[in-house]
């Protein structure tokens, strides 16, 4: 049994190529996933189709309206046992790869995406009362509706599906996976490289030539706390049972260190 995945919007079209292609696009066409995408006019009541209207208390924009809302998700869950509602939000709860996990091992989701200033209150208060009810973010930035961050979410619980990946293991090890190479745990990956060995008068790091597994292993591991440090620094104080190489890596990155602002200074690949 895989997983059933629908999806609510009023941009059904914008789902149609993401979810055709990659890997994706290949589990569906085996079954591992199957998607339903439904357009949320077909609840619409009115003439005009509307999905939105003022908002009480006055403010800027529209909020969509629960009546549509809730006629929609009632006939799509159709009282069937199992699902999860989610809903994307930035007021959510941060998505996380251990959230993704979680979803990969439902039976089924469906996934409400809001437009305008987000969704009448009521519909999730409504729903909870009959499912669990997420309302998650994807991150700490303002979308103009749910649909990207859908995308999002489907794609990062979809490569955690048994058969999806032609290498079924290497779902765990890349940054942030815990389930992959225990030594990289809570770390983001350093640079890969592949052929040639020379490029533009650029070397491929010699250890990883010398077949010295427990040296490019550490390598490997120095690269991860180094990279870590620098763009992630929030992750550090989580990292457990750090050895003396370890220690000495992110001594040599500026850690442990007392900044009035968190963030180390300079670094050639910052954002500016
Ligand atoms: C859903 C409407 C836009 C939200 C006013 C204009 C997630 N990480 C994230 N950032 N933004 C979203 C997101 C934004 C959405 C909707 C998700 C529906 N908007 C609204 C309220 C404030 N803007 C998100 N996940």
């Amino acid at each position: 049994m895989g997983l059933r995945i629908d999806i609510v919007t009023i941009f059904p079209e914008y789902f149609h190529s993401p979810l055709g292609v990659s890997l994706i696009g290949k589990a569906a066409a085996r079954g591992d996933i199957t998607f339903g995408v439904h357009d949320l006019r077909r609840w619409a009541t009115d003439v005009h189709h509307s999905v939105d209207d003022v908002p009480f208390g006055g403010g800027p924009g529209m909020v969509m309206r629960p009546d549509v809302w809730g006629d929609a998700l009632e006939e799509i869950l159709g009282g069937g046992p199992g699902a999860t509602l989610v809903i994307p939000t930035p007021s959510g709860v941060p998505f996380t790869q251990d959230l993704a996990a979680r979803y990969a091992a439902q039976p089924r989701l469906v996934f409400a995406c809001g437009r305008y200033e987000g969704i009448d209150g009521r519909v999730a208060e409504e729903m909870r009362a009959r499912i669990p009810v997420d309302e998650v973010s994807i991150g700490d930035y303002v979308l103009a509706g749910g649909e990207a961050a859908v995308l999002v979410m489907v794609e990062a619980i979809g490569r955690l599906l048994p058969g999806v990946l032609g290498n079924a293991s290497s779902a765990g090890d890349d940054s942030f996976g815990g389930e992959g190479d225990p030594a990289m745990r809570g770390l983001l990956e350093g640079p890969v490289y592949t052929r040639p060995r020379a490029w533009r008068g650029r070397e491929v790091p010699e250890v990883l030539l010398s077949g010295n597994h427990a040296a490019i292993a550490r390598w490997r591991r120095d690269m991860a706390l180094r990279r870590t440090a620098a763009h992630r620094p929030d992750l550090i104080a989580a990292l457990r049972d750090l050895d003396h190489r370890d220690r000495q890596v992110l001594a040599e990155a500026g850690f442990p260190a007392e900044r009035a602002h968190g963030f180390p200074v300079g670094g050639e690949d910052m954002a500016h």
